[in-house]
């Protein structure tokens, strides 16, 4: 094996120089602003495996509380060749390509129903999936043509957004969670599918998760289709939706 491609295989962060192993870290220590607190911080490191901690910047949040950012070293190696990687099963579809197929296959728009559930106030995750304006410079569904969107907002009891995906005749269900604080998420997303199997209508909808916390490996856990977190673009949804749709109704 070559040289460049040892150094390819077992691979360190990069710092000032590559496989120097520097990181940079952020963290907040419930200890005043001081020397104390700066012991802490770099024993944090260590403990974090990092060698020759530093502490670069330390601010004081109030009484007692401070946040620092540090450097360090890591020395052992990440080993690429041994990783196993997830990769989604659907394809990234254009969305020109996206409305012909589902126009030409389908004849009819997806009907889709999302909703931020539970207490959950946060709507720009949703918004940025589901409405015209999108994420990155990446459009919602609303403006595909093969997309019917229905937006409930945010803060919509489970019981609600089943009853409205039954009255639209959705294919497929969107849920937001981004408050995980307490694991109330866990609780919210699975209170939804096993009110879905109670109606006896799980099988008849694509039930997706969404959120910085959300996996696809955790939605599957919790009985979803399929999960999407953080910096997903509105094209991966859809993408992923016209091609489960189609699939279930044997058309992909
Ligand atoms: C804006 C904001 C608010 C606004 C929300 C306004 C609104 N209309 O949405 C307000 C001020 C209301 C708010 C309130 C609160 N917030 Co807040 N908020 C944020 C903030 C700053 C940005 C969130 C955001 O808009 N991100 C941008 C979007 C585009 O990113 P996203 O949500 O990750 O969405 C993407 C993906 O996750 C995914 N996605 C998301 N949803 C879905 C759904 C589907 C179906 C799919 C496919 C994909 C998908 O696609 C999106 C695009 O890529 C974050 C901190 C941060 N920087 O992230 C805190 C944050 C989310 N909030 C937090 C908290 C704690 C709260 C409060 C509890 C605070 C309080 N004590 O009152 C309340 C909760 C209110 C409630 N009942 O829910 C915490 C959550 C911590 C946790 N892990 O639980 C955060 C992380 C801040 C923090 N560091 O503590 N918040």
């Amino acid at each position: 094996m070559s040289k460049d491609s040892v150094r390819e295989r077992f691979i360190l962060p990069y710092g000032d120089h590559r496989g120097d192993g520097v990181v940079q870290v952020s963290f907040t220590l419930p200890l005043p602003d001081g020397p104390l607190g700066d012991e802490a911080a770099r024993q944090v490191m260590r403990q974090m495996a990092l060698n020759d901690p530093q502490v670069a910047e330390s601010t004081s949040l109030g009484e007692n509380y401070t946040f620092y950012v540090g450097y360090g070293k890591l020395s052992r190696p990440v080993e690429t060749g041994k990783l196993k990687v997830a990769r989604p099963l659907w394809d990234k579809i254009e969305p020109a390509a996206v409305e012909e197929m589902v126009n030409r296959r389908l004849g009819r728009p997806i009907v889709v129903v999302g909703a931020a559930t539970g207490s959950d106030a946060h709507t720009v995750g949703l918004d940025a999936i589901l409405n015209y304006k999108g994420f990155a410079g990446d459009h919602g569904l609303e403006a595909y043509s093969c997309f019917k969107v229905v937006n409930m907002g945010s803060q919509v009891p489970n019981e609600d957004l089943v009853s409205r995906a039954a009255r639209e005749k959705a294919d497929a269900i969107l849920v937001s969670q981004v408050v995980t604080q307490g694991n109330v998420h866990l609780a919210n997303l699975t209170n939804l599918s096993e009110l879905l199997e109670a109606e006896g209508w799980r099988d008849k909808v694509v039930l997706v998760a969404g959120g910085p916390r959300i996996t696809h490996a955790l939605a599957l856990e919790l009985g979803y289709d399929a999960g999407f977190g953080a910096q997903t673009r509105p094209q991966d949804v859809a993408s992923y939706l016209a091609q489960e749709v189609l699939r279930r109704k044997s058309l992909y």
